[in-house]
């Protein structure tokens, strides 16, 4: 009978080691592999601050954390290899929309659940990801064009910065600012391109937008706050006045956007919201306890022009 007890006892530890990859020990923790897009603006930093101290205040979650320097092939190199690892849960935020199919099938297929966070996929088999955390960026352009509309800014000429080609918030900041100028047809596009999310790219095409068409633009659209301090760069380098000569509104709502904004440089941000870490960890702790999640949760966030930058920065956390 004690040797029938001690087998027993050995054969549900030894399954209790053993998670879903099969390498890994059990120490009761839920261990949560994070494939970050990388570190391209000052959103992105505070995304993985709310990360990483969200989870290092959460004794029973381990979290494996891996940057993927703006590269999709090392973000599908990372969840290869928390697969291997046996995780339990994948989470990540998709530099761009295509091209992830064939990973997400092995995680489905190795029974690992995977929670897209802050940006969106494009497949066909939606089973193919648990629930998507984050804004939505067709409104946060819905709210930009809007903006101006509501300045009485509805007869002018526009350039556009996008984001990464191809990454959700670009795609979708696009499309809700166009819908607002479909609207009102004296708001026109006259340049678009993409400064790819970073400082450095939007103040290079600031400058190329201004060397083609100089006093003609009326309005920057920036799809972040980072392309629009770089391009404020450009504006003053060319020797107009950002915020007045160039009015500007951009997306995030990140601290250096208030400072601008107090500057009279910046005239108008739209918030997106980069604290997922809570609801991140809650969603991978909801699913260890077999709970259903949504499979849509979205970030509550406002809008905020220059008059009230004095009054709000002190409250901002990131
Ligand atoms: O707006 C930008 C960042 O995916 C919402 O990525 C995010 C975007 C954010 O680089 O600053």
């Amino acid at each position: 009978m004690k040797k029938v007890v001690m087998l027993l006892c050995m054969a549900v530890l030894l399954v209790s080691g053993i998670s879903a990859g099969g390498q890994q020990e059990d120490d009761g923790k839920i261990t949560v592999g994070f494939s970050q897009i990388g570190a391209e603006s000052a959103w992105r930093v505070a995304n993985t601050e709310s990360i990483q101290s969200e989870a290092a205040a959460r004794p029973n979650i381990e979290l494996k954390f891996a940057d993927a320097q703006q590269k999709q092939e090392n973000q599908i190199k990372a969840i290869r290899s928390f697969i291997a690892q046996g995780v339990d849960v994948i989470a990540f935020s998709p530099v761009v929309e295509t091209g992830f199919e064939a990973v997400l099938v092995e995680a489905s297929e190795a029974g690992i659940p995977v929670i897209l966070t802050d940006r969106a996929v494009d497949v066909q088999d939606e089973s193919l990801w648990v629930t998507f955390m984050g804004s939505d960026f067709v409104e946060e352009g819905r709210r930009a064009a809007n903006w101006l509309v509501s300045e009485g800014y509805t007869d002018v000429n526009i350039v556009e910065l996008q984001g990464t080609v191809g990454s959700a918030p670009a795609i979708d900041r696009k499309t809700g600012f166009e819908e607002v100028m479909k609207a009102n047809p004296g708001m026109k596009i006259i340049k678009t391109q993409s400064g790819d999310f970073t400082r450095s790219g939007g103040k290079e095409v600031m400058e190329a937008f201004l060397k083609a068409e100089g006093d003609n633009i009326d309005v920057l659209y920036a799809h972040n706050d980072d392309m629009a301090i770089g391009a404020i760069q450009a504006i003053e380098e060319y020797g107009l006045a950002p915020g007045k000569d160039i009015i500007i509104v951009s997306i995030d709502a990140v601290r250096g956007a208030f400072e601008a904004m107090i500057e009279g440089k910046l005239n108008c941000t739209v918030e997106c919201s980069p604290l997922l870490g809570p609801q991140l960890f809650d969603a991978a702790e909801a699913l260890m306890k077999g709970e259903e999640l949504p499979k849509r949760i979205v970030t509550n966030e406002g809008v905020f022009p220059q008059e009230v930058a004095a009054d709000v920065i002190d409250s901002r956390l990131y």
